[in-house]
């Protein structure tokens, strides 16, 4: 995701977590605002291109090997490289933080937070589960008439038309589309399937609950990403029907990822303090 749907999800995040949890991760970020989840949730972006964050670049994302739109699975053996993966990133830095030996001084604890918040979201974009043409990097389009490559409208262009487009400061309108997402999940259109969305969490086994999401989230890459292929869109403007398809799944992977990450925040906390 763009820093928009990072922020988002921080949000929707902060609205879900238990006061134990909020507590701690404001201690842990030195930040007692209300905004602790929120200012970090883009970190993990501005230092992949720093000359020490460069490992960390195979991080945000697994390449799934498969062949959408007839097959979309992700398979850890066969997708997850050696340098790393959104997978077993997250459970590198889950147990970094749980740090059983508690072993690891506070700034490697707040790094691995900040590595949680980020990639929790990032395993919710179906284009961060896929491989063909680098996460969709290489397929260059047209939305709205401007020239984009697809990675680039579904980590951005979608979530963004979705609220009228966002000027200047990101975060003002991500706690509005945040709020919204929140009431969607409590009393709105998410009410009911919400209660599915915890299953299989375990934080005892971190690749099992990863491979959960990035599986639900890689199904959108047969199903509404490439629904008629690659070569089906290159060049061509996406149109009105592809964003009708398209912007349900946006907001829906945005609010369950703000939803598992409260919860997955909640377990650690409970675990740690
Ligand atoms: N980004 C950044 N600093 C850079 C390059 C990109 O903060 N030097 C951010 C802006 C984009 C986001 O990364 O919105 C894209 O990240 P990803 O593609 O990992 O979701
Ligand atoms: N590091 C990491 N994951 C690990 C081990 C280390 O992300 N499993 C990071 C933390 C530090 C850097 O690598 O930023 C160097 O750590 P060390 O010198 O402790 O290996
Ligand atoms: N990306 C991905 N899958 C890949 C390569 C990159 O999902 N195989 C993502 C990470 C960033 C965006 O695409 O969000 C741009 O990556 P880069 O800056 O590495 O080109
Ligand atoms: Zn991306
Ligand atoms: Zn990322």
């Amino acid at each position: 995701w763009g820093g928009f749907g990072h922020i988002t999800i921080a949000y929707v995040a902060s609205s879900f977590v238990n006061d134990q949890t909020a507590t701690y991760f404001q201690t842990l970020l030195r930040n007692d605002s209300s905004d602790y989840l929120a200012n970090v949730a883009t970190w993990a972006d501005n230092i992949r291109y720093t000359k020490w964050g460069h490992f960390t670049g195979p991080f945000h994302f697994i390449d799934a090997k498969d062949d959408p739109p007839s097959s979309c699975d992700v398979i850890m053996e066969r997708d997850c490289k050696s340098e790393g993966c959104v997978i077993s990133a997250l459970q590198n830095y889950t147990s970094r933080l749980i740090d059983a030996g508690r072993s690891l001084p506070a700034w490697e604890h707040e790094q691995a937070a900040k590595f949680i918040i980020h990639f929790v979201g990032d395993m919710h974009q179906p284009l961060h589960t896929e491989d063909v043409a680098k996460g969709g990097n290489g397929i260059h389009v047209k939305f709205d008439n401007k020239f984009l490559n697809l990675h680039h409208v579904w980590d951005t262009s979608i979530l963004e038309k979705i609220v009228g487009g966002v000027r200047g400061s990101p975060y003002g309108a991500a706690q509005q589309l945040a709020d919204q997402l929140v009431a969607d999940i409590r009393s709105g259109k998410y009410q009911t399937e919400s209660k599915s969305w915890l299953d299989g969490i375990k934080l005892d086994d971190v690749e099992g609950t990863a491979l959960i999401w990035a599986r639900e989230s890689n199904a959108y890459v047969c199903t509404h990403v490439l629904p008629q292929g690659p070569k089906a869109i290159v060049g061509q403007e996406l149109g009105d029907s592809y964003y009708d398809d398209a912007a349900p799944v946006v907001e829906i992977q945005v609010a369950r990822a703000g939803f598992r990450l409260a919860a997955w925040l909640d377990l650690l906390a409970a675990k740690i303090a």
